[in-house]
């Protein structure tokens, strides 16, 4: 009697979870669309690589070179890399601060590093002891502080997960130094590791948006993404993923080489589409030339240069995800800070032509004009960061007579004179802000 039950529950359960799995593969053109329409509408999201890597900084045993890749760059040991967990006590770091930053750069949501290649866990992980609570001195749950942050200040908290693993014994393909196994076990690492790790950040930390990265090793697989992709989306189906989770990405361009793919959106990286694309992609960018923190990088981007790729990548229909690497201390370098300070200056002035906005086909007008769209058709915006003699000539926008032509930042309509195909508008003495300036055309 009682194996019956016994067999008679297992049977349950099993039908049971085979039902609830929901092949969102298959998911309709129309429910994707209202899954993603706050990312589209966000269009501008902070990216943050912080990990152990901090310590080095970009330099290890007086040679430089690597940042959040310093482990591999220098082919560290595991024994000599785990070693940083020891001196990782960022006393500076204060998660209210990091998201008030995100929020005064106009910046709608976060993308932390949750474990990068080096297979150190930035928060308290049931799964393994190479975690901020257990190997540093810190103790503290910084992804627990920063979703909470998050959450209060009305910003998104999404998390970046290596697929690959340089720590993970049974994730290593290739192994330099470290304690090499015989034959590592990926099946495992993924069923025992990967899986169980992505499953508490859900349960733990709720994120928006999973960012995966390290899709590029052998033993990952399209279809290995697909089953992820589908576990994933059945423990949290509002969930975004991009197409890292797959391997259909061709390199920095970031976009699907073949259709079907899993994943939600491209990931151009360090570079924007040259076209205006009609697929979800999002453009990620560093401030200078590093991810994770490097002392002696000071090649920073321009704030002039940072707004024209914000423009280009609205008027291309894309979103910008634009990245910081803070200290070990827990601080994101002043520089940075700087710049995305200025970004939200002129957000606050601008920002109704780049938040839920749409990108257009003819999105440009030689090199210093772009142009988005209302979600309703009724505005063009067009873009500008250069004119000559107070006014500025548009030949691709055609409204009609008696339209309404504004600036943003100024409250009355500008004159304006139609010469054939194009029109003149009479620019206001005084410009507000700074960069790049935006007309709104009533059709
Ligand atoms: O190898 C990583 C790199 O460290 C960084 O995380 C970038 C950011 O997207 N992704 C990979 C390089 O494509």
């Amino acid at each position: 009697m009682k194996k019956s039950i016994l067999l008679l529950t297992g049977l349950v359960l099993l039908t049971c979870s085979a039902i609830a799995q929901k092949n969102y593969l298959q998911e309709s053109k129309a429910d994707k669309v209202k899954r993603m329409q706050w990312w589209t509408d966000d269009t501008f999201g902070m990216f943050i690589h912080w990990g152990l890597y901090a310590v080095p900084a970009g330099e290890y045993n007086g040679k430089g070179g690597g940042a959040e890749w310093i482990m591999e760059t220098h082919k560290i040991p595991t024994a000599e890399y785990e070693k940083f967990a020891g001196q990782f006590n960022p006393q500076k770091f204060n998660a209210k601060e990091w998201v008030q930053i995100a929020k005064s750069a106009g910046a709608k949501y976060i993308v932390i590093t949750s474990k990068h290649h080096d297979g150190f866990s930035m928060w308290d992980s049931e799964v393994t002891g190479y975690d901020i609570m257990d190997a540093t001195p810190f103790k503290r749950d910084i992804l627990k502080e920063l979703s909470d942050a998050c959450k209060a200040a009305g910003i998104k908290f999404c998390l970046y997960h290596s697929i690959l693993d340089w720590h993970q014994p049974d994730a290593k393909s290739k192994d330099y130094l470290r304690q090499a196994i015989e034959h590592p076990d990926f099946n495992k690492y993924r069923e025992t590791y990967l899986k169980p790790q992505l499953a508490e950040l859900i349960r733990k930390y709720n994120p928006e948006v999973l960012w995966f990265d390290g899709e590029w090793i052998p033993e990952w697989s399209e279809q290995q993404g697909k089953d992820l992709y589908n576990y994933l989306r059945n423990i949290k189906p509002s969930l975004i993923i991009n197409n890292r989770v797959s391997k259909a990405r061709g390199g920095m361009e970031g976009m699907n080489k073949y259709e079907n793919a899993a994943g939600d959106f491209g990931t151009p990286e360090q570079e924007i589409l040259k076209g205006a694309s009609q697929d979800y992609w999002e453009s990620c960018m560093t401030l200078n030339g590093n991810w994770g923190y490097v002392k002696n990088d000071n090649n920073w981007k321009s704030a002039q240069l940072l707004i024209d790729n914000l423009v280009d990548i609205a008027a291309k229909g894309g979103n910008y995800l634009l990245n910081v690497g803070p200290t070990a201390e827990g601080q994101i370098p002043a520089q940075s800070i700087e710049r995305l300070a200025e970004m939200g200056k002129w957000l606050a002035i601008n920002k109704e032509a780049i938040y839920a906005t749409n990108g257009i086909a003819n999105y440009k007008e030689g090199d210093h004009i772009k142009f988005t769209q209302s979600k309703d058709g009724k505005s063009t915006y067009a873009l500008f960061n250069k004119y000559e003699n107070n006014e500025l000539l548009l030949t691709s926008v055609q409204p009609k007579t008696g339209s309404k032509i504004y600036m943003l930042g100024v409250n009355k309509p500008l004159s304006w004179t139609k010469n054939g195909d194009a029109i003149t508008i009479k620019l206001p003495e005084q410009l507000p802000g700074k960069y790049t300036w935006t007309l709104k055309i009533q059709h």
